[in-house]
């Protein structure tokens, strides 16, 4: 079964396009478990333990493991190990947003896909096709490509006005100097082209930017979007679900990390959440 199959039948049992951020943060972790020996891993735990029949995947962000060194990564590994054993038919997705030049992107690739062992993977194609194609080439496998990050710094770069290069894997086709569209729509109609080949690519697009969204949802109809920015980034699930979602009402996942997993109450937050967007998409 490859990723997207995966994720469609978990939206469809779970009845949600909620995805949570495994975040953690010792700051932020209740106390009693800051005494424990693995405390992130068991901060991870809780979280799954509250919410797997409201998701339709995890999202560990590898920053916050990597934080704190090896200790820190041998939870991430723990906790994809755990996920796999109780709820194998949840996806993982590692937010690494990784991709290099070509020998280095293959090692990336490996370490997600073989060490890592998770289903899908954020990518940055700053530096191009060349640099994504080592993890597209793991067909069973999700590649989620940052197109319009939920940051405000998404402005400084990604709606730079570019004139449109399409890299059709056997070479790069540019249009006139003359024709010109923001950096991020370029990069969206690129993953479009990408996918036709490998059918493997979803995209990375900020809740808060809704009218970008809508455009991007216009060049990619059928694709799987990821979209982080909901709540402690202050984007909006009622507008993001509106214009996000594709014609069969889903193709899409929205993730959100602290307004859950640091909530008095995750599981009802999580709940609230997901129907909220059921509610809008
Ligand atoms: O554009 C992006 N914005 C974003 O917040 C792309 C991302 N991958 N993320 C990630 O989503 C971010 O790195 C973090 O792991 C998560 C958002 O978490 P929160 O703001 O809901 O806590």
């Amino acid at each position: 079964m490859n990723f997207k199959q995966k994720l469609e039948i978990i939206i469809k049992k779970n009845n949600s396009l909620l995805c949570i951020g495994l975040d953690p943060d010792l700051e932020k972790i209740p106390n009693f478990l800051l005494k424990k020996k693995d405390s992130i891993f068991e901060f991870n735990i809780e979280i799954i333990k509250k919410t797997h029949d409201l998701v339709c995947a995890y999202k560990p962000n590898i920053a916050f493991y990597e934080a704190y060194g090896l200790k820190g990564l041998s939870q991430l590994k723990k906790t994809v190990e755990y996920i796999k054993y109780y709820h194998p038919e949840i996806p993982i997705i590692l937010d690494a947003k990784r991709a290099d030049i070509g020998n280095a992107s293959k090692m990336y690739a490996k370490s997600a896909f073989g060490y890592w062992n998770v289903d899908a993977i954020t990518v940055n194609p700053y530096l191009g096709f060349d640099s994504i194609e080592p993890f597209l080439e793991y067909k069973d496998k999700g590649v989620i490509i940052l197109c319009k990050t939920s940051n405000p710094g998404a402005k400084d770069f990604q709606d730079s006005y570019v004139s449109p290069g399409i890299h059709l894997g056997s070479g790069l086709n540019r249009t006139p100097r003359e024709i010109v569209e923001p950096l991020y729509l370029n990069i969206a109609r690129n993953v479009v082209e990408w996918d036709k080949k490998y059918k493997n690519c979803l995209m990375v697009i900020g809740a808060t930017w809704p009218n970008d969204l809508k455009k991007i949802r216009k060049i990619a109809p059928n694709m799987y979007f990821l979209v982080p920015g909901i709540g402690a980034q202050k984007g909006e699930a009622e507008k993001a679900a509106k214009v996000g979602v594709n014609k069969d009402k889903s193709g899409i996942m929205f993730n959100v990390g602290r307004s859950i997993i640091y909530d008095p109450y995750p599981r009802k937050k999580a709940s609230e959440l997901k129907n909220i967007i059921n509610r809008f998409r």
